[in-house]
């Protein structure tokens, strides 16, 4: 192994060394714990530390990185207390994520380090937003995202290296290649010769580096930083290593030839470099010592402050607590002006947009098409005009990493705002709302200050691809406020409240509504608080419980049978749920119709007649009933459409409760 050190000087090259053996000696140490029973699961990165240290000392100290599972050298070099971090893999309350994540799941801001979710991949994009909120703030930074060979197989590294092209993003994508994803080999993952190739594609530049050679790494980091800052522009590193132990511990290692083992053990990037430092009479075997004693001492330290925390005593309502950043949501009004215009639902949309814009300096939008095109509905028509393309963002094909590129301005302070083109393509960002938006919060208390804008449902014969009712997807995952509005006043009041709450929304806007309904909507800013229904109708005999067009059928229903006394609540927020409403329209008429457009199954109209049989049972005078859209897929043919919706089935529905 070549060692070039020549503009390096002394101090530099002995720390280098110094957080070259911390991790190395850390992990020793874990695995003699292991074998003891005192740690659980351990992912080894022995053989690749000097890819996680000599890029994290490249790097500065407010730059961000996302490591993955075999980089405990991006923890250490960011001088993380190794105490703390032991208290973090002991699932201690005084780790990182208060017993909430395991292994290297988590990060801090502190230390500018964004820690991974399993699936890997949607870490890269993370960088991107991070890299976006640089580029926009015209700071002199990067930031910096791990891969594995394996992981380079996903589409969100796919979509990652796409946007970041496209956009010019200053991230430095930097893979691992150690030839094998868990047992299978680079032959059965890929077919282009080196990872580096698949940079060509993204008309992104990419070097080859030994990742066993601390100073090729930090070196090799050094000129991609100033090359993503000067070009502003990503690049990629392959780093080329090899993993000295299975994928986890108790997984093991026959799966890989022994030769490899021999080969890559003459190639230890800790030995090596030491011995290189010998050899020129930069360091001593005393400073050797020296240096190991110190970690040493560190590292039986923390071990004594990790064993002798307590184990942690769940409190529940701190666990409930902690799934959102603590927001007082209200409704307010910025101006006493009380004037209102005639809008349309989608004017009412764009409205807010408009002024959520003005209000949120650092709000930035992006979707396919936003922008000099104003979306598939028009809803951001004239907005990059006023706005610039900078926060009016067009994005390539890629919802998953638009979605991470959110959180990553969040993680920067921004506020970011992504319109789905239809909801239904929110199968393609699903990883990162569910996973990523959803949890981060609770996992390690960085928030997720995102909204996503769903164009949703039936009416208009758009078929299966183009119409789905998909809510119940999103208020089933802990962590998401689901905004599903009825009526112009309440979309554009709950739209501003969703842009002011520092947590991740996902907002439903009903587009067969866009262009159909109307009302009078105040002009100025006002927010309307969610979480809270809105009563359209008080009635005696009957409630219709419900949401979005249902609030529209409900309300003709109730037009065409005078004879009924029908309340109708609006529900409005779909998480959370206004049970106080729900509770005080059972009281007034002991008879309940929970109506959507969403199918019968798994619809959140079974949720709410579970808590109503559970909590209102002495008010009720009927069993309750649903109407909902058939169990089907959503046909395309406006017969077929009509017949699916719930819709048609209203009056049986109606009928069949007041046979009680
Ligand atoms: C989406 C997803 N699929 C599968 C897995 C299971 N898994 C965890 S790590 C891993 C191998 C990753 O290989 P690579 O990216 O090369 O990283 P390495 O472990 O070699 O460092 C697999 C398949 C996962 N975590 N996430």
């Amino acid at each position: 192994m070549q060692f070039d050190h020549k503009h390096f000087d002394k101090d530099l090259l002995i720390q280098l060394y110094a957080g070259l053996v911390k991790p190395r000696m850390i992990e020793e140490k874990m695995l003699i714990l292991l074998r003891q029973g005192r740690v659980s699961k351990w992912f080894s990165g022995i053989g690749q530390e000097a890819i996680a240290v000599g890029a994290t000392m490249a790097l500065d100290s407010d730059e961000y990185i996302m490591p993955l599972h075999r980089n405990l050298g991006v923890f250490t070099a960011r001088k993380m207390p190794f105490s703390k971090l032991f208290l973090q893999w002991q699932g201690k309350k005084e780790g990182y994520s208060k017993g909430r994540e395991r292994s290297f799941h988590f990060g801090s801001n502190e230390h500018h380090i964004c820690g991974m979710i399993s699936h890997l991949g949607p870490q890269l994009a993370i960088a991107d937003g991070i890299a976006l909120a640089h580029k926009l703030q015209k700071e002199q930074k990067v930031s910096l995202a791990f891969s594995g060979d394996g992981g380079t197989s996903e589409g969100d590294f796919h979509e990652a290296l796409n946007t970041a092209a496209v956009w010019g993003l200053p991230v430095i994508f930097l893979i691992e290649n150690n030839g094998y994803g868990l047992s299978t080999p680079s032959s059965e993952q890929f077919i282009c010769k080196q990872l580096a190739d698949k940079a060509v594609g993204y008309g992104m530049a990419s070097k080859i580096i030994d990742g066993n050679n601390i100073l090729e790494v930090y070196q090799a980091i050094k000129e991609a930083r100033e090359y993503c800052i000067t070009e502003q522009k990503p690049i990629m590193i392959e780093a080329m290593t090899f993993r000295m132990r299975g994928h986890e511990e108790a997984s093991g290692v026959k799966y890989v030839p022994k030769e490899l083992f021999e080969l890559w053990g003459k190639k230890d990037p800790v030995q090596n470099y030491e011995d290189f430092l010998k050899k020129e009479n930069i360091i001593d075997d005393a400073q050797i010592a020296a240096i190991r004693e110190a970690i040493q001492q560190e590292i039986e330290a923390g071990l004594e402050i990790g064993f002798a925390a307590e184990a942690i005593k769940p409190d529940t309502a701190e666990e409930v607590a902690d799934v959102f950043v603590p927001y007082k949501a209200e409704n307010t009004v910025i101006t006493d002006s009380c004037a209102k215009s005639e809008k349309k639902f989608i004017q009412a949309i764009s409205d807010a947009m408009r002024q959520a814009m003005e209000r949120h300096p650092k709000l930035v939008l992006m979707g396919q098409d936003i922008a000099e095109y104003g979306g598939a509905f028009k809803v951001t028509e004239g907005m990059m005009e006023q706005f610039g393309k900078e926060r009016v963002r067009n994005t390539p094909l890629c919802e998953s990493a638009i979605i991470g590129t959110a959180l990553g301005l969040s993680i920067k302070g921004y506020k970011a705002m992504m319109e789905m083109q239809f909801a239904d393509f929110a199968t393609v960002g699903f990883n990162q709302i569910i996973n990523n938006l959803a949890k981060i919060h609770y996992r390690w208390g960085q928030n997720a200050d995102v909204v996503v804008r769903m164009p949703t449902g039936a009416g208009v014969g758009a078929g299966p691809f183009h119409s789905q009712s998909n809510e119940a997807w999103f208020t089933h995952t802990p962590g998401l406020k689901v905004v599903y509005p009825a009526t112009p006043e309440d979309a554009k009041g709950l739209l501003l409240a969703s842009f002011e709450d520092p947590n991740p929304v996902i907002f439903f806007e009903h587009k067969a509504l866009y262009r159909s309904v109307s009302g009078q909507v105040p002009d100025d800013y006002y927010t309307i608080e969610i979480g809270k229904a809105r009563l359209v109708q008080e009635g005696s005999d009957v409630s219709i419980i419900t949401y979005g067009s249902g609030v529209h059928w409900a309300t003709e229903y109730a037009k065409q049978h005078p004879e009924l006394s029908i309340d109708i609540l609006d529900l409005r927020t779909l998480s959370p749920l206004d049970y106080e409403a729900i509770e005080a329209s059972v009281k007034r008429t002991g008879k309940v119709l929970l109506l959507h457009e969403d199918c019968l199954m798994g619809g959140i109209g079974g949720e709410i007649s579970a808590w109503i049989s559970e909590n209102c049972f002495q008010y009720l005078d009927a069993p309750i009933v649903r109407c909902a859209s058939l169990d089907t897929p959503i046909p395309f043919a406006i017969e077929l459409e009509q017949n699916f919706l719930a819709k048609g089935r209203l009056d049986e529905s109606v009928q069949k409760l007041m046979q009680f």
